[in-house]
């Protein structure tokens, strides 16, 4: 243990964070893939757990996963045209199969009717569009021999981090878990981001030797940003951002499908880098029967939310059993696209505006562009609070470029521009779908 106590951890240095940083936050927009040998079942990728599934019987879509249609230019096509600029797929999720050529486990695409590399495609699918690469790694692995935890709900992790019995040694899973990190982060050329998934609320981030890990994943991987999820309450923004000064080895923080009130900051008072994570409907994997999508005008109000609050917006597509991103989400995606193209630079590079927010839209900054999303047709002279008149140089519509003239009403400005970004052909959204 004096060992351990000795042990260094990574030693963070405020400029190589703040540079490591510039992409993701100019990005701001981002793609989630979750897919795995759950979409054969495609009710969701929790579905061993939920459903108390036995090994054995999971094993059949091991046997019988073969993705036809598995190709990731495809995916990252369709992520470049919703305007979105980094991709990150599950290389591995809470059930063990590994979409990499693991040389540490049998469960793995390889080995399985497809015999490929899924992910080594894939990164040079999206490397090859020009976008931010990173993949997604849980710590939880239902498939694990000396994982003390077996599709059932009960999670024996929760109250014992050194949980083990006559034939589980969970230092022997860590190892592994480690061992498959080093090869992704070896194997795959430099990648952009690592999302790891998730320790549970009462467990210390070291049961998963996290500091070690850590430091691994930054000699292997100098430039990689990582996610917030080695630690304990890394799952809610809440906890973090009341009882973390900082994400202790991560670099942002992750809300998950929601949006934060008002940004998130250390206890300090400053502002963490932070992205929600959103899904299209209500799952992250496949699942066939869940047609509960969210418009896409609801998800790019979502994505106009967190720019204005600071944060980025990852959002999830589900493929099939065949490796095709269901018609509902492709949808979905065209529809952001078509948006995207004629606002994007209300998005990119864009963050907080700094006055308070209107209660007919949001405004995003860049510079001395003020964006203001209007999510109403107003009528007459719009009252800007916070925007004095005489500093407005102009205003235009985004999409169009067509002058607006500057009403008497506008108040207090510190802003040379005032650019309006529209929301599209029909700016007005349906009842109820403002969740924000
Ligand atoms: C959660 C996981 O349990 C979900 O399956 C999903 O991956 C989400 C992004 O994180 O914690």
């Amino acid at each position: 243990s004096c060992e351990r106590e000795d042990r260094k951890m990574y030693q963070f240095n405020r400029e190589e964070y703040e540079k490591r940083m510039q992409w993701f936050v100019n990005a701001r927009f981002g793609m989630f893939i979750h897919w795995g040998l759950y979409a054969i079942p495609a009710r969701g990728e929790w579905v061993r757990s939920f459903e108390e599934i036995p090994k054995e019987d999971y094993m059949k879509y091991f046997d019988e996963f073969d993705p036809v249609d598995y190709d990731p230019k495809k995916w990252a096509k369709a992520a470049k045209e919703a305007g979105m600029q980094y991709v990150v797929l599950t290389a591995k999720h809470h059930d063990g199969f590994c979409l990499f050529d693991s040389k540490y486990t049998d469960f793995k695409s390889t080995n399985t009717k497809c015999g490929r590399d899924l992910v080594a495609e894939f990164v040079e699918a999206v490397r090859g569009e020009g976008l931010k690469v990173g993949l997604y790694f849980t710590l939880l692995d239902w498939y694990h021999d000396d994982y003390p935890h077996y599709g059932d709900r009960n999670h024996p992790m929760r109250n014992n981090p050194a949980y083990k019995n006559d034939n589980r040694d969970f230092s022997r899973y860590v190892d592994y878990m480690h061992n498959q990190i080093r090869e992704i982060c070896t194997n795959y050329g430099k990648l952009d981001l690592l999302w790891f998934d998730f320790s549970y609320d009462d467990l210390n981030g070291e049961a998963w030797r996290a500091t070690d890990l850590v430091n691994m994943v930054r000699e292997l991987q100098p430039g990689v940003i990582i996610d917030n999820r080695l630690e304990a309450s890394g799952v809610g923004y809440g906890s973090m951002a009341t009882g973390n000064p900082k994400p202790y080895h991560g670099d942002f923080v992750t809300p998950e499908q929601i949006i934060p009130p008002e940004g998130i900051k250390d206890v300090n008072g400053n502002d963490l880098y932070w992205e929600s994570c959103v899904t299209m409907n209500g799952n992250w994997g496949y699942h066939a029967t869940d047609n509960f999508w969210k418009p896409s005008q609801m998800l790019i109000k979502k994505l106009v939310e967190c720019v204005s609050k600071g944060g980025n917006l990852i959002l999830n597509v589900g493929p099939d059993a065949k490796g095709n991103i269901p018609d509902a989400s492709q949808k979905i995606l065209s529809e952001i696209g078509t948006w995207m193209k004629k606002n994007k630079n209300s998005i990119y590079g864009c963050g907080k505006a700094g006055i308070p927010k209107p209660d007919n839209g949001r405004l995003t900054r860049n510079g001395n562009k003020l964006y203001y999303h209007l999510y109403e047709n107003t009528i007459g002279p719009m009252p800007l609070i916070g925007i004095k008149k005489d500093q407005v140089k102009s205003i235009r519509y985004l999409a169009t470029g067509a002058e607006v003239p500057i009403s008497t009403s506008w108040v207090h400005t510190d802003y040379p521009d005032i650019v309006f970004a529209d929301l599209g052909p029909n700016p007005i959204l349906p009842d109820g779908v403002d969740t924000v």
